[in-house]
């Protein structure tokens, strides 16, 4: 005998959204792909290692003085910096002087990859921001606007200890929805999604394999 398959709330007992993709829409443009990344994430912490020898983890200045409890570094073509003069897309790396490290082959196939599965064939980064949390820290509710095209989507990857994600509306006033974000979790950010004001609740208290005491968060964009 067979049995209809759950339409919209998925199949109860695998608990994976109907379609098989395990696809999940967050809002309009924002889908997210959970632990789609853990196949590959061993890997990626590798090679942020490279990636940190080369150009390290900084805590940046903010326009209005303000030091950045998250630490960052970047890869790829264009990095993103702030310091007091503003926020800026550089080829730069102002702590070394030299380029940032260029984007690793494992870091653009996921990112196309998740793109592509959330609908963005085609997606070609060339920035990737790396984002280090450890427990107390945070990042206050904001839009990514740097960018050039806001045509292109916004993937996010989350490493390591888990987060609440916190999902606003268009305007700053909106209240924001709280998702949690665990190791190995792609969001894709584009369509009517990629100007939301969002960020990140304080980290709680935690210690991951792959990571230690820290989250690591890896934006893909295309910037220039
Ligand atoms: C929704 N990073 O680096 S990633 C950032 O977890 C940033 O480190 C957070 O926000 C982090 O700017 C969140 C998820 C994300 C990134 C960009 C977005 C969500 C977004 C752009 C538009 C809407
Ligand atoms: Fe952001």
């Amino acid at each position: 005998m067979t049995r209809p398959r759950e339409a919209a709330s998925g199949d109860l007992f695998t608990g994976v959204p109907a379609g098989g993709s395990g696809a999940e829409p967050l809002a309009e443009g924002a889908t997210i792909l959970r632990r789609f990344a853990e196949p590959t994430a061993k890997g990626l912490i590798e090679t942020i290692a490279d990636v940190t020898a080369a150009s390290p983890f900084r805590n940046m200045v903010t326009p209005g003085g303000y030091t950045m409890s998250v630490a960052m570094t970047n890869c790829g073509r264009l990095g993103w910096v702030t310091d007091r003069t503003g926020y800026r897309y550089d080829t730069i790396d102002p702590t070394t002087r030299r380029p940032w490290p260029a984007l690793p082959a494992n870091f653009h196939d996921l990112a196309t990859r998740a793109a592509a599965e959330a609908g963005f064939a085609g997606f070609e980064p060339d920035a990737c921001l790396v984002n280090r949390y450890e427990p107390g820290t945070r990042l206050s509710l904001h839009q990514d606007r740097n960018e050039r095209d806001f045509g292109a989507p916004i993937v996010s990857v989350s490493l390591g200890l888990p987060a609440v994600f916190l999902f606003g509306g268009a305007r700053r006033q909106d209240r924001p929805r709280r998702v949690r974000l665990e190791s190995g979790d792609v969001v894709v950010w584009g369509g009517p999604a990629r100007l939301t004001f969002h960020g990140v609740a304080p980290l709680a208290e935690g210690e991951h394999p792959l990571t230690g005491r820290h989250r690591i968060n890896l934006t893909f964009r295309k910037a220039g």
